[in-house]
């Protein structure tokens, strides 16, 4: 089981596609194990975009994920983080195969609508960043027995 973090971005929320996105994962046989909207403050996204501070886009990417709210959600299921990242799709919209999220929605290279981390250290430190220990909830669903079969 692995868990990571997704960042439904200001764009997906505007365009008012929260709950449609978040079926994708649920769909996929994913459980989502921590949630909250919010209006994301400066110093988080700094934080969270850091290794992106000298490239030319950073300061218009810090301003897009600060504009309005996310949902920021943590995803856990067998291999997420590469699970979730597929299901993404290419970074930019018109690269992004159909049947990603980022394929089927988008047609940008900053609106591309979902946020997911991109390997085991990046999800431990955004998990952290966005989210308390106790805010993380460890169950199983009555469903999960016929999604993984061991
Ligand atoms: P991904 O989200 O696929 O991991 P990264 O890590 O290369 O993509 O980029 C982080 C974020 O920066 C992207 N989600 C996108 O919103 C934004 N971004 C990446 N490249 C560009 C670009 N050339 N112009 C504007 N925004 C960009």
């Amino acid at each position: 089981m692995e868990r990571t973090l997704i960042i439904v971005k200001p764009d997906a929320v505007q365009r008012g596609l929260i709950g449609r996105l978040l079926a994708r994962f649920e769909d996929k046989g994913l459980r989502i194990i921590g949630m909250r909207l919010q209006k994301t403050p400066d110093a988080i996204v700094a934080r969270h975009y850091e290794v992106h501070k000298d490239r030319p886009f950073y300061k218009s990417l810090v301003g897009f994920m600060t504009s309005g709210p996310v949902v920021v959600a943590a995803i856990e299921g067998p291999q997420a983080i590469t699970v979730v990242r597929t299901m993404l799709g290419a970074t930019d919209g018109r690269q992004a195969a159909p049947g990603t999220i980022r394929g089927d929605f988008g047609i940008d290279k900053q609106f591309n609508l979902v946020h997911a981390s991109d390997g085991p250290e990046t999800a431990k430190f955004e998990l952290e960043l966005f989210f308390k220990p106790e805010e993380l909830v460890s169950y199983t669903r009555a469903s999960d027995a016929w999604i993984v079969s061991n």
